[in-house]
C-alpha cells in the first residue's frame, strides 16, 4: 500500500498520478474535514495566487473557467475539489485523520503510521504531501505579545467573525500575504497602521478578467490555453536567470518596480520608506496593483520605526511611541527554512528525521532522505521557487516517486534507500550554486534562509532543469534491498 499524508495540491495530484499508473491501493490521510491544504487554511481577505492560474494548475487538468489571470483563493480551492472529484480521489481520503508518528520496520520493509484516530496503517511507501514548509504560522517574538487584549490573528488563521469596520488595525509584516491583505481591508477599517521592517519589491500585476468569449475560446481550443500557459512559463523562466545567473533582468525589474511605486505614491518621505534596500529577488518579488495606492490612502500609515514591544492596547515602536490599536494582524509568515517534521518519523536504525535534520533540513532532489527508505517528500528541502509555479515542481516529483514505486515493484524489492554519499554530494553542489544566487548574496534576510544563513528552501535553477533531473528514477543512487 502507498500512504499519502495531506490532500492539498501535492496529495491530490500524487493520488491522480498513482491512479493513472494503475496503482489503486493507496490511502490519503487528511487531518481536516476537507481537501485543499494551504488553499483551505488561508482565507484572509484579498487572498489570491501570485502566479497566473493558467500555470498554477495541473498540466493534465487545464481549467478554461478561471475568472481572471491570478485567480482568488476560493476558485483555487474549488479547482482542487474539482480535481479530487473528477479523478475519484475522495474515496481514498481519510478525513479528520492526522498522522502522528511513522516508524520503519527494516525486517518487513513496512512503514507503520499511527494516526490521531488511534489507528495504525501499514504501508510499503509513505509520501509526505503535507506542505511542511509553509503550513505552520510564525508569530514574531515581540515582548508583551501575549498581553494584548484586543483581537490578534495570523494571516494564515483569519477570524472571519471579527468585524474590522470602524476599527484601528495594525498589520505587522509586508510580505506576500500582507500586500494582499492591506488593500483588501484599507477601505473597511477606520485606521490602518502597517508595520514594515523591510520594504518589499513590488511589480505591476497584469491581472485581466477573462471575458466569456475568452473562456469559451479556451474551452473550444485547448491549444490556445496551452499557448497561454507556455507563454507564462517561459516569461517566468526568464526571471529565474536573474536569480541564478545574476542576469540583468533583475535590474530592469527594479527600475520597473520603482516607476510603479512612484506612479502611486507622491509623498517623497513615503517613497523613501517604500524603497527596498537590497537586490531585487533576494526576497520574493511581489505582484500588486493596489498595495501602493492603499498605502498612500489618508487612513493608512506606514510605520517603519521598528516594534519594541506590545502593550495590552497598543503596539510600541522603538522611538517610544504607543500606537493604540483594536486589532493586530500578524502577516509574519510561516516556518520554512527552519521547518521540522510535524510528528516523529523514525527510519532505519531507529533514527529520527528530526535528528537527521538537526543541522538543517536536506534531502536528495528534495524528495528522499538517506536512512528513511521508501519515504518521499513532495516539496521537500530546496524545492521552493522565487519565480514560478510550485505545481511544476510537484509534477516533477510525482514522476520521480512513481518511478521509484515502479522500480520497487518491477525488481520485487523491499525498499530503496538513497545512498548517503549521493545525498551529501547533491547537497554540496546545491549549496555551492546557492552561494552565488541572489537569495544568498542579495543583502537581505528571508524565509529562504535559516537563522544561520543556510538556504534550505530554494531550488537554484530553472524548473526545466529540475524536471530533467527527476524525469527518470535513478535507481543506481539508491541502496536496494
Ligand atoms: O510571509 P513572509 P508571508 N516586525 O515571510 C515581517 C507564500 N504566499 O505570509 O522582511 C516586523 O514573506 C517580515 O519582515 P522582514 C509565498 O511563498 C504565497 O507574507 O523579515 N515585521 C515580512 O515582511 C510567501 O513568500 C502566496 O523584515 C516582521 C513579513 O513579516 C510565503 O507564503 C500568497 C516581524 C513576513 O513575510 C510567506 O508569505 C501569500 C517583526 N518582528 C503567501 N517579523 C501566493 O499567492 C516578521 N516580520 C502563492
Amino acid at each position: 500500500m502507498v500512504l499519502i499524508i495531506g490532500s492539498g495540491f501535492a496529495g491530490i495530484g500524487m493520488g491522480i498520478r498513482l491512479k493513472r499508473a494503475g496503482i489503486k491501493n493507496f490511502v490519503i490521510l487528511e487531518r481536516a474535514a476537507s481537501v485543499g491544504g494551504t488553499w483551505r487554511e488561508n482565507t484572509y481577505p484579498g487572498m489570491a495566487c501570485d502566479v497566473e492560474s493558467h500555470l498554477y494548475s495541473f498540466s493534465f487538468e487545464p481549467n478554461p473557467n478561471w475568472t481572471r489571470a491570478f485567480a482568488p483563493q476560493r476558485e483555487i480551492l474549488a479547482y482542487i475539489n474539482h480535481c479530487a472529484d473528477k479523478y475519484g480521489i475522495r474515496a481514498h481520503i481519510r478525513f479528520n485523520t492526522a498522522a502522528t508518528g511513522a516508524t520503519f520496520d527494516e525486517k518487513s520493509g513496512v512503514w507503520r503510521v499511527q494516526t490521531s484516530t488511534g489507528e495504525t496503517f501499514e504501508a510499503q511507501v509513505v509520501i509526505s504531501a503535507s506542505g511542511h514548509a509553509l503550513s505552520r504560522p510564525i508569530y514574531p517574538d515581540i515582548p508583551g505579545r501575549d498581553s494584548f487584549t484586543g483581537q490578534s490573528m495570523h494571516s494564515g488563521k483569519w477570524n472571519h467573525d471579527y468585524a474590522l469596520e470602524g476599527k484601528t488595525v495594525a498589520v505587522i509584516g509586508t510580505g506576500a500575504s500582507s500586500i494582499q491583505i492591506v488593500p483588501a481591508i484599507a477601505s473597511k477599517v477606520d485606521r490602518l497602521l502597517v508595520f514594515q521592517r523591510t520594504a518589499p519589491w513590488i511589480l505591476p500585476k497584469p491581472d485581466p478578467k477573462f471575458t466569456p468569449r475568452q473562456k469559451a475560446a479556451f474551452r473550444r481550443f485547448p491549444r490556445l490555453q496551452l499557448l497561454a500557459r507556455n507563454f507564462i512559463y517561459w516569461k517566468r523562466e526568464l526571471l529565474a536567470s536573474g536569480f541564478v545567473l545574476n542576469a540583468s533582468i533583475l535590474k530592469l525589474g527594479s527600475k520597473m518596480a520603482m516607476r510603479h511605486m512612484q506612479a502611486a505614491v507622491r509623498d517623497p518621505v513615503l517613497r523613501e520608506k517604500l524603497t527596498p534596500n537590497y537586490t531585487m529577488g533576494c526576497k520574493r518579488i511581489l505582484p500588486s496593483n493596489d498595495y501602493y495606492p492603499a498605502i498612500a490612502r489618508e487612513n493608512v500609515r506606514l510605520v517603519t520605526n521598528g516594534i519594541s514591544e506590545i502593550h495590552p492596547h497598543a503596539v510600541v515602536t522603538r522611538d517610544g511611541k504607543e500606537h493604540r490599536v483594536d486589532a493586530i494582524i500578524y502577516a509574519t509568515g510561516f516556518e520554512a527554512a527552519e521547518a521540522k517534521p510535524a510528528f516523529p518519523i523514525v527510519g532505519r536504525n531507529g533514527r529520527d528525521l528530526a535528528d537527521a535534520w538537526k543541522n538543517g533540513i536536506k534531502a536528495y532532489k528534495g524528495t528522499t532522505v538517506s536512512g528513511f527508505p521508501n519515504f518521499f517528500l513532495i516539496i521537500g528541502p530546496n524545492c521552493g521557487l522565487g519565480h514560478s509555479s510550485m505545481i511544476l515542481m510537484m509534477e516533477s516529483q510525482f514522476s520521480y516517486i512513481l518511478g521509484a514505486i515502479k522500480t520497487l515493484r518491477r525488481r520485487k524489492l523491499k525498499y530503496l534507500d538513497v545512498r548517503s554519499e549521493v545525498e551529501a554530494h547533491y547537497n554540496d553542489r546545491l549549496q555551492a550554486r546557492l552561494a552565488k544566487s541572489v537569495w544568498n548574496t542579495g543583502g537581505c534576510n528571508s524565509w529562504y534562509l535559516t537563522r544561520g544563513g543556510k538556504n534550505t528552501t530554494a531550488w537554484p535553477g530553472f524548473t526545466f532543469e529540475y524536471r530533467l533531473r527527476t524525469r527518470h528514477f535513478d535507481a543506481g543512487s539508491y541502496e536496494q534491498f
